[in-house]
């Protein structure tokens, strides 16, 4: 018999893609399952510093390769687990907890950052690394920095969660399909982040000039508005009704994930660091950035409305404050 005849050769996995996924909490399980579903990798590998833990999700979700894409499901609460990732998702850390702001979190989660970016650097030195774990803008930062990698390879979810509520409620009240709203959400993953509306827009028409659809609402500033605060709020009621945020983050990684393996050039607002973005330099925050598998490669200069620059810039201020209170 042949290698090609024996149906039960392993794939050969060194010439395909691995994920690694660090911290299998809420956030990283969910981000593992959307992946398989989806085929983002050939091999997912989860790492958790809780073995109990790892291994029992790792059962579980090995218990549904028979209805996914091939794959390959490895875990450890040892870093080699990660060897020779492509992309490696960064989910390990406290989480908020009702009424905590994801700033709050940043004295734990810098400081694990710091100790656990080395080790992730020397067992997959070429990987892209993706930050999750909040103060995601700040962690960001202190991953680039702790890692000695080129910034463009350490780049955080941002906004890409927030711009897709945003895109989901506008949708929902102009009554289209999300596909066909253009909308980003800009600045920190967090309560000062802000929304683009003057390059909004629902299907070729810019927002401002939407009227609506016959018996839809125009998207006025009230709306606008209300909106946009809904969006800065929905995580803290979701945090207070189920303790966690997991799905759509799961989904917003696992697209990010893919961009870079797929090699999209596909414009997300990604937090990565930013040197003169309309003046804004030294701090790691989300706008509208090529992502590709160099990872996010370009920050891109949309136009902005006088209120969105002035506010853009104080997000970066109260990020970078938080960055130079840890000495980073
Ligand atoms: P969780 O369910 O408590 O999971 C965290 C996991 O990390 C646990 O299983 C821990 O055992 C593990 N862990 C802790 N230290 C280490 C370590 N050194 N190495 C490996 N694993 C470790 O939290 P959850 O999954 O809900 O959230 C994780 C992080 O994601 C938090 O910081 C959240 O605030 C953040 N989120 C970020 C979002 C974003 O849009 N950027 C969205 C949602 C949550």
């Amino acid at each position: 018999m042949t290698a090609a005849d024996d149906t039960t050769a392993p794939y050969d996995s060194a010439r395909t893609t691995k994920l690694a996924v660090v911290g299998a909490g809420a956030v990283g399980t969910t981000l593992a399952y959307a992946a398989l579903a989806r085929g983002t990798a050939r091999t997912v590998a989860l790492m958790d510093v809780n073995r109990e833990k790892v291994d029992a999700e790792v059962l579980d979700l090995q218990h549904g390769q028979m209805f996914v894409p091939q794959a390959d499901i490895i875990g450890s609460d040892d870093v080699a687990v990660c060897e020779g990732a492509d992309v490696v998702v960064v989910t390990a850390g406290a989480k908020q907890r009702p009424g905590q702001s994801r700033l709050d979190l940043a004295e734990s989660t810098v400081g694990l950052t710091r100790t656990i970016m080395p080790g992730l650097v020397r067992v997959a030195p070429d990987a892209i690394f993706l930050m999750v774990t909040n103060p995601v803008d700040v962690v960001t930062y202190a991953a680039q920095r702790f890692s000695g990698l080129p910034r463009e390879r350490v780049l955080g979810s941002g906004t890409v969660l927030d711009t897709s509520r945003l895109r989901e409620a506008i949708a929902r009240h102009a009554g289209v399909a999300v596909g066909n709203v253009h909308a980003y959400i800009a600045g920190e993953h967090g309560d000062s982040e802000i929304a683009l509306w003057s390059s909004a827009s629902i299907g070729g028409v810019p927002l401002r000039d939407w009227t609506g659809l016959a018996g839809r609402p125009a998207l006025g500033e009230e709306l606008r508005s209300r909106i946009a605060a809904d969006v800065v709020q929905s995580a803290y009621r979701i945090i207070e009704g189920k303790g966690a945020t997991n799905y759509a983050i799961g989904l917003a990684g696992t697209r990010i994930i893919e961009a870079v393996l797929k090699d999209e050039h596909r414009v997300l607002p990604v937090s990565s660091y930013l040197d003169d973005y309309y003046g804004i330099a030294d701090v790691c925050l989300s706008v509208p950035t090529l992502v590709d598998r160099h990872g996010a490669t370009e920050a891109i200069e949309v136009p902005l409305s006088d209120g969105e620059l002035r506010d853009l810039r104080a997000s970066a201020e109260r990020v970078r404050a938080i960055q130079r209170r840890f000495g980073l």
